[in-house]
């Protein structure tokens, strides 16, 4: 007998919509809100949703891995330090040490499973969604961050005119990478001060590795209220160095801006 598998076009439709808005409506007061699904976010994610929180991740592009896919330069491999390697053994990646201390990874291995772990672990990720502001409420040292400003992406690249709408939560995590696009808008926009060494963003520095991986760690924390940075993004706050194909630093990143994000919303 030959299989068949029928189904009902319209009802297929329905089905997707009612899933994705139950997703999106329990996305609409969050906990913690993610800005890009690059490894600090990821790992964030994951971290955060396993404890219970309620986190929406929001990715620009399709797919969700940022800068990982690449590793360096189009040779989809990348490094990770000793201190960092339970990050992705815990997450099941196979892991080689190439020299001492020093262990090498199959880029797409990272990305995928870093994607599947906050996925799996409930984060609810809106991919092809772009963060274009953020929410404001209180003024002067009152002013907080309370939520996201969304667009589709298709609608930001076609530059059509079609207004956003938002999202609350009680925490955002800026994890754009190197642009830190969302900090940029809220500093842009209105006459705030930041917690960092000028009040603004200071903007990255050129290629350190061994300077920029420590930093990374040291400079996610939160940068005004209810605004966190964590990966490249952090860096670029706080002005320290790039690091290349060395990815140690965002996972830790990732890790610390979950645990101190659990402390303080649990
Ligand atoms: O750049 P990205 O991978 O950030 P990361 O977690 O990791 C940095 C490393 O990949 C690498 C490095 C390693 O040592 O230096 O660069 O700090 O991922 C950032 C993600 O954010 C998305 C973007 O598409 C990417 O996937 N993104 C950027 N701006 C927005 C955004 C936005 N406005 N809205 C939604 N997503």
């Amino acid at each position: 007998a030959s299989a068949s598998l029928p189904f009902d076009e319209i009802a297929t439709t329905r089905v997707i919509a009612r899933a994705y808005f139950d997703k999106f409506l329990a996305a609409t007061e969050c906990d913690v809100a993610i800005v890009g699904g690059g490894p600090s976010g990821l790992t964030a994610a994951w971290k955060l949703a396993e404890a219970g929180l309620n986190v929406a991740l929001f990715e620009r592009k399709l797919s969700l891995g940022g800068g990982v896919w690449g590793g360096g330069m189009t040779w989809n491999m990348l490094v990770v330090q000793e201190e960092s390697r339970h990050v992705l053994d815990e997450a099941g990646v196979p892991l080689t040490e190439a020299q001492p201390g020093c262990f090498v990874a199959d880029a797409v291995s990272v990305a995928s499973t870093l994607a599947s772990k906050a996925c799996l672990a409930g984060a609810k990720i809106f991919n092809c969604m772009s963060v274009e502001d953020v929410m404001l409420r209180g003024e002067g040292p009152r002013a907080r961050v309370t939520g996201l400003v969304i667009n589709s992406s298709p609608v930001e690249i076609a530059g059509l005119h079609v207004d956003p709408v938002t999202i609350g939560c009680k925490a955002v995590i800026e994890a754009t990478g190197h642009d830190m696009e969302v900090l940029r808008t809220l500093v842009r926009k209105n006459d705030v001060q930041l917690d960092t060494a000028t009040g603004g963003v200071v903007g990255e520095k050129s290629m350190w590795a061994g300077r920029a991986e420590t930093d990374t760690v040291l400079n996610t924390r939160e940068v005004f209220p209810g605004m966190w940075v964590a990966g490249m993004a952090a860096n670029a706050t706080h002005g320290s160095y790039r690091m290349g194909p060395i990815f140690g630093g965002m996972l830790l990143s990732g890790e610390k801006v979950a645990r101190e994000l659990i402390a303080r919303l649990q």
